[in-house]
């Protein structure tokens, strides 16, 4: 493969070998990387402009709304929309479903796309990194009719394409569309992304945990014992703890060195806390495409049929014997 190939000649060149291939989804993942370009473009200006701190809002999570946030989102939704690809929108920043055409209009779109636009947004102001994650189905509904929620409601086996762009030390674009992972990135001097990390492999086991341990009174009693397995004194192990807080940052280091990231359900949140749809979806996919694992403790995460938009999930993920293990604790 042309190591100096960039993301837009990388999705030309594959667009044959997506099963529905016509050209569409390459322009919908045109869209997200000219939108990704344009965030991380403000991502990397905070601090010196007046874009960090709240907007005074909160969204439907009950969240605190950063002037990122809505920018990102803003961003992300109108490159979505002028792309003509795609008949409706999910974000975590927007209650409803965002239908493009308009809910009474018909719509000539295949696809919907499923998004957090800035992912760990509560780490901006003290410059850690932050991440946008996407998940696109193809919709159920026929082509030329309004988006229903059930377009949304989907298993996320179902999805073609998911990915996300960490806006890190570098910036990157990690993609699948169900044939390997592949990463990109950002060289800033030009304002492409190149193919940096071809067909991303998790290795099979690791030696880094990633959880909010100051829940861990919280937790349910297997997440319990298997932290205090990963702490134990035996083997290769104790494994080091390593937690950003940003999902996407957390995955992005496990998946190249190995290792899990856990985020359970807990007393205080009794469903967990991340987002089934737009978070933890799109980040099983590529685990899994990257040969690891998914699971909400019990059952696999992409094989779960959703009820809500904005549902949550205990959320398990990473390198495969690490998830088996965990799952033997629950
Ligand atoms: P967000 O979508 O509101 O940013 O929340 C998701 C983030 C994840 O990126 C991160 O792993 C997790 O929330 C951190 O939560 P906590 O601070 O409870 O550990
Ligand atoms: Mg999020």
């Amino acid at each position: 493969m042309n190591e100096h190939m960039t993301l837009g000649e990388f999705i030309i060149e594959n667009q044959s070998a997506f099963q529905y291939s016509s050209g569409e989804l390459s322009k919908l993942l045109n869209g997200l990387r000219l939108a990704a370009k344009m965030v991380n473009h403000e991502v990397n200006k905070a601090g010196l402009v007046d874009i960090i701190g709240g907007a005074g809002e909160v969204n439907v999570q009950g969240e605190d709304q950063q002037l990122l946030d809505v920018f990102a989102n803003d961003k992300f939704i109108h490159s979505i929309i002028k792309r003509d690809i795609a008949c409706g929108i999910v974000s975590e920043e927007e209650d409803e479903f965002i239908s493009i055409a308009g809910s009474d209009k018909a719509n000539k779109g295949k696809y919907v796309v499923l998004m957090d636009p800035l992912d760990g947004s509560s780490n901006i102001d003290v410059n850690v990194s932050v991440g946008t994650i996407f998940s696109i189905f193809r919709r159920v509904t026929p082509v030329g009719t309004p988006v229903q929620l059930e377009d949304f409601l989907q298993p996320g086996s179902l999805q073609v394409a998911a990915g996300y762009v960490v806006y890190g030390t570098s910036t990157m674009l990690v993609y699948t569309t169900g044939d390997g992972v592949n990463g990109f990135t950002l060289n800033p001097a030009i304002g492409s992304f190149y193919l940096s990390h071809a067909n991303i492999q998790i290795p099979k086991t690791g030696n880094i945990y990633s959880v909010n341990e100051g829940n861990y009174s919280h937790f349910p009693q297997g997440v319990k014992d298997y932290i205090k397995y990963c702490q134990k004194e035996e083997e290769n192990r104790p494994y080091s703890a390593r937690y950003i807080g940003s999902m996407v940052s957390d995955f992005h280091r496990n998946m190249l060195k190995g290792g899990i990231y856990m985020y359970p359900n807990c007393t205080k949140n009794i469903d967990g806390k991340l987002r089934l749809l737009y978070e933890a979806n799109p980040i099983a996919m590529l685990a899994e495409q990257a040969g690891g694992k998914a699971s909400n403790g019990v059952q696999r995460i992409l094989d779960i049929k959703p009820t809500e938009i904005h549902q949550r999930v205990p959320f398990f993920c990473g390198s495969s014997e690490m998830v088996d293990k965990l799952e033997s604790f629950l």
